[in-house]
């Protein structure tokens, strides 16, 4: 009992709330007194879950400060503030992320050897908050940190799920989800607002009413079903700053009010039943990526979260202007992140008119210079549609606001546009085929005074494919582009402490400054050509391959040799990511060897003048309903089976599937690659985000003509990057010619195809869909068309890679690939997520800093 001792011989002198930051001693108390009587436990038996509760609960009284102090400078100050609402936050851990914002991470870690804990490993025991599926989640988890650490005032609105994304489990090579139930202990991050509660109704029916002083005719929606929104708050600190906004999520809970229809019927068990079904409305978040179901639950999900988070934000301008609704766009934007809360446009025409008693046009002009939709896909299974039916059982009233908000738009566009006969139909918000619906995106783009993609590229595509009659209507100006990013604190310095400790010493910048100046990185240029800088930073690298190598073996029991090139490709499985093209690459590797181990030629020499030694590491989720997706990981395992097992082979190949990725374990996995995969078909990611993360690690990129890797291509330079690939203005064609021709399949993937025939992979009716989908069914997503050309990037990067590895004596090696990565870094600073919120700010929320 060392920490009794310890603590027996301290002056308890805490005396500020700020000192448990940076003072052992305050930290200490702080701790014990939560162990004792937050916890009700003693220091006897504090294991590392106490103490991660312990540590979380003494920062965050530190945090609230914070908090309190910014929520009050904000509402004193009294500027605009913006709202992101988001149905994802893909937040992960919030301790680490919280000792580096505060700058405390140091003192707790001191404080805690000195009571007998280690800091990574009580770090270890948060549950990631997975309340996101991938990039758009986790775009939204980086914009909120950089929001505060920018000094603006902005919120975040979502929901609280009680379980999250998946997790995922591999059995027999198969995908297994099993729940996330991520607030099995109580999380100290989450601050209960019990007392904020709103009703939001459902279903029900609209009848006419007249007002009783001007005799006007008014709409009355009477709901059917009532349910409770609770606010939960999670502070958010930003870096170097006090400035703390709020990310508020949505509860579900029950209402008082009873049915008493039920009840008189002496159907009391019914009653409360009916009730307590409330909840299920937060209970689950949609596991699908880029795919839209389009099922009532979610619908219900998206109202409930749109009704509570308008009713709130309208509360909190009436308390300061009353009912001045003119200053409320100057007070107020709102970014829809997709088209999830598209609603909110309706719900604010409906609470302007309907209970604000607004003129129908001095309301939709407030709504459409509050709102801004970003988009994030093209793809058509991506884009929302609700059937009418279910949106007018559902929302009856908000239905009607839909169409009249369709008709007078249409009205404007056959005044601009009158001898297009065809425009009408081309931006209708409803589509009237069976099923009739409205499409989101368009009554997104119609209510929005901006609309933004993620990428140059595919802002570009946007405005020429899914909105081309848009720009027609509404000018160019209203299409803008807002390249992604990610925030450096977690993706860096986080990620990657020893790396981010290395950039601050070479840029003289003791207090990582350049953290929330990621242009700095720039002054890495000048030691592109200092050996000994070369060398310091390829044992970092090596290091975090070793702390990979660890994660490989601990969930998947495959030993991998830290010196080969780690070739990494983790993000959700999707046709469109084309995982499918990797493993078949990899299979086409494993039967290139075994021929020529066949033929006599010695493993050295296949290192020497064929292959070098190589470590394949897949990870990703697949929605739990998407075949082809599951197929794909299916034959990974199995290929990771049969090449990790083949004693010939030894480390000249390794093929693993790490399971259940997610946001802690990219933090691991990120700084480990030396190489990483973005290679989706042209023109079908919008932006991808974890291409950046990779290249700001310190990792090379293979890639196609796609999204962001087009911009980093510019800013790091085309020769250290290894693009390949058909572009996006063929693949139109080349689909075309797929369907009119057929698919030519080249004979090294014909090879990968009879092999996986011949069943060395297992039975190869499991694996039938993807390939057929490929030989027979057009081919859509090109992979007969690149294959060739990934074989031939790869080529050309292991000549680069060489035998260089961790190895850094070996000057001779310390060069192309190593100045490539330094190169990289160097130019990175541009996807810093701190520069996306300023362009926001700057070209769509017309919002500024807080003085500080
Ligand atoms: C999602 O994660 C993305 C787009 C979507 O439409 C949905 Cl529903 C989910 C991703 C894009 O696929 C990715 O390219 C982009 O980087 C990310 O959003 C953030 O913009």
């Amino acid at each position: 009992y060392s920490q009794l001792k310890v603590l027996d011989s301290k002056k308890q002198t805490a005396t500020t709330e700020d000192d448990v930051l940076t003072n052992k001693d305050a930290f200490e108390e702080s701790f014990v007194k939560h162990v004792e009587t937050t916890l009700a436990r003693n220091m006897y038996n504090c294991d590392n879950l106490a103490a991660y509760q312990a540590t979380s609960n003494t920062i965050r009284d530190a945090l609230l400060i914070d908090w309190a102090n910014t929520q009050q400078k904000q509402t004193i100050q009294d500027g605009k503030r913006v709202y992101y609402l988001s149905l994802e936050f893909l937040m992960g851990r919030a301790m680490d992320n919280a000792l580096i914002n505060l700058k405390s991470r140091d003192n707790t870690k001191k404080s805690l050897t000195e009571l007998g804990f280690n800091l990574e490993d009580v770090l270890e025991q948060e549950p990631d908050a997975a309340l996101g599926n991938g990039g758009l989640g986790r775009l939204a988890a980086c914009f909120v940190d950089s929001l505060s650490s920018k000094n603006y005032s902005g919120w975040g609105y979502g929901l609280n799920y009680q379980y999250g994304i998946f997790k995922q489990k591999i059995v027999d090579g198969y995908q297994i989800e099993t729940p996330d139930y991520w607030l099995k202990y109580s999380n100290p991050w989450e601050i209960m607002r019990s007392e904020i509660q709103i009703p939001v109704d459902f279903y029900g029916y609209v009848y006419e009413d007249h007002d009783p002083n001007t005799g006007k005719a008014k709409k009355i929606w009477a709901g059917g079903e009532r349910v409770l929104a609770v606010a939960a708050d999670f502070p958010i600190p930003g870096f170097n700053t006090d400035n703390t906004n709020n990310l508020r999520l949505w509860n579900a809970k029950p209402t008082e009010e009873f049915d008493f229809t039920k009840f008189n019927a002496g159907d009391y068990q019914q009653s409360v039943g009916a009730q307590q079904r409330a909840e299920s409305i937060t209970s689950v978040l949609y596991p699908n990526d880029n795919f839209e179901s389009g099922k009532e639950l979610r619908l219900k999900q998206q109202y409930f979260w749109v009704a509570a988070s308008l009713h709130d934000i309208v509360r909190r301008f009436k308390k300061n202007h009353k009912n001045n609704w003119k200053k409320f766009p100057d007070q107020i934007a709102i970014q829809l992140n997709d088209t999830h809360p598209t609603l909110a446009i309706v719900e604010l025409q409906r609470i302007l008119v309907d209970l604000e008693d607004l003129e129908w046009n001095e309301a939709w002009n407030i709504v459409t210079k509050v709102f801004a939709y970003t988009n994030h896909t093209v793809m058509s299974e991506a884009l929302e549609k609700w059937p009418v039916d279910l949106l007018g059982r559902l929302l009856p009233r908000h239905l009607e606001i839909i169409y009249d908000i369709n008709f007078f738009f249409l009205k404007e566009v056959e005044r601009k546009f009158p001898d297009d006969r065809d425009l009408l139909g081309k931006v209708s918000v409803i589509e009237e085929n069976a099923p009739k619906s409205v499409k989101m995106a368009f009554l997104a783009i119609v209510g929005s005074h901006k609309v933004n993609g993620v990428a140059e590229l595919h802002s570009e595509l946007i405005k020429t494919t899914i909105f081309k009659d848009f720009v027609k209507v509404f000018g160019e100006d209203k299409f803008t582009n807002v390249t992604n990013g990610i925030t450096p604190r977690r993706w860096l310095r986080q990620a990657n402490p020893e790396l981010a400790a290395l950039i601050a010493e070479k840029l003289n910048d003791p207090n990582y400054e350049y953290l929330t100046n990621l242009g700095r990185l720039k002054k890495l240029e000048e030691f592109v050509n200092d050996d000994e800088f070369l060398k310091r930073w390829d044992i970092v690298k090596f290091n975090n391959k070793v702390r990979l190598a660890a994660l490989v073996k601990e969930t998947t029991g495959v030993v991998l040799d830290p010196t080969v090139l780690f070739d990494v490709q983790v993000k959700r499985i999707h046709e469109y990511k084309r995982q499918q093209l990797n493993i078949f690459a990899v299979i086409y590797r494993y039967l290139k060897i075994k021929e020529l181990l066949s033929q006599g030629v010695s493993v050295d020499e296949i290192k020497e003048k064929y292959y070098i030694p190589k470590a394949s590491i897949f990870g990703g989720k697949a929605a739990p309903g998407y075949y082809m997706a599951k197929t794909i990981i299916h034959l990974i395992n199995k290929v990771g089976d049969i090449v990790n097992n083949d004693p010939e082979i030894g480390d000249l190949l390794k093929v693993v599937f790490i399971p259940d990725y997610n946001v802690s374990k990219a933090e691991i996995i990120t700084p480990g690659s030396d190489l990483s995969n973005h290679i989706s078909t042209a023109g079908t990611e919008a932006s991808g985000t974890s291409n950046m993360k990779f290249a700001l690690n310190g990792g090379l990129i293979i890639g196609t003509v796609d999204g962001a890797n087009v911009e980093i291509t510019r800013e790091i330079g085309e020769e250290n990057i290894f693009l390949f690939g058909n572009l996006a203005e063929s693949v139109e064609d080349l689909r075309h010619k797929h369907i009119y021709e057929g698919v030519h399949i080249p004979q090294t993937l014909a090879q990968v195809f009879s092999a996986i025939e011949s069943g060395i992979f297992g039975n190869p009716d499991e694996y039938k869909a993807l390939i057929d989908g490929i030989k027979y069914h057009g081919d859509y997503y090109l992979v007969s068309d690149d294959f060739e050309l990934f074989l031939a990037a790869h080529v050309k990067l292991e000549k680069v890679f060489g035998h260089h590895g961790g190895d850094a004596s070996d000057t001779d090696h310390l060069h192309k690939w190593v100045k490539s990565a330094v190169l990289s870094v160097a130019n990175m600073g541009f996807f810093s997520s701190d520069r996306c919120i300023d362009e926001y700010a700057e070209d769509i929320w017309n919002i500024e800093p807080l003085n500080q």
